[in-house]
């Protein structure tokens, strides 16, 4: 597995056919991931007005917005069939990805108050564990067998169609 670190300035990152970590720290970066199956961590939000172009290419692929993300903002909007995702000024260009991971172990002790994650017509792992308890989430799986987990905030959860796997809480 390649691992890739982005500066926080603009960058271009060229994965590899196989399964590829990509971490985003800021700027305005275009982000091929190629086969395989990816993660792409956002691990920090500058705060400005960054728009960053994710192609995740083949393969099953993650998006997780991590733990280091500074919650200076207030909103977290995902999805996949739209190709678009929010996370304060930061806005994302998303193509080929499956899977997202909200991602806060240690809690969210600032502004985050709800999240709102769609997929697509595939199978999705949306999960939004390890949220703080006062963040609202808003899941939608849409078509396709997905599994979905909520966080320990109040959660409107929507398989939509097809064999779901639907969690409230992952405890
Ligand atoms: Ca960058
Ligand atoms: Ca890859
Ligand atoms: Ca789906």
């Amino acid at each position: 597995m390649a691992v890739f670190h982005d500066t926080a300035g603009t960058d271009t990152i060229n994965g590899t056919d196989a399964a590829d970590q990509a971490y985003y720290n800021g700027g305005n970066d275009l982000v091929s991931l190629g086969g395989g199956d990816d993660t792409y961590i956002v691990e920090t939000i500058s705060g400005n007005a960054d728009h960053v172009t994710v192609n995740a290419g083949e393969g099953t692929d993650t998006l997780q917005v991590s733990a280091s993300t500074p919650w200076h903002i207030s909103s977290i909007t995902i999805d996949l069939a739209a190709g678009t995702a929010t996370l304060g000024a930061t806005t994302l260009a998303l193509t080929g990805f499956e899977h997202v991971t909200l991602d806060y172990p240690f809690g969210n002790p600032d502004a985050l108050g709800s999240a709102s994650i769609s997929g697509n017509d595939v199978a999705n792992l949306i999960k939004a564990e390890n949220l703080d308890f006062a963040v609202n989430t808003v899941l939608n799986g849409r078509d396709g067998d997905d599994t979905i987990v909520g966080g320990t905030g109040h959660d409107l959860i929507d398989g939509g169609n097809g064999n779901d796997s639907v969690y409230g809480e992952w405890r």
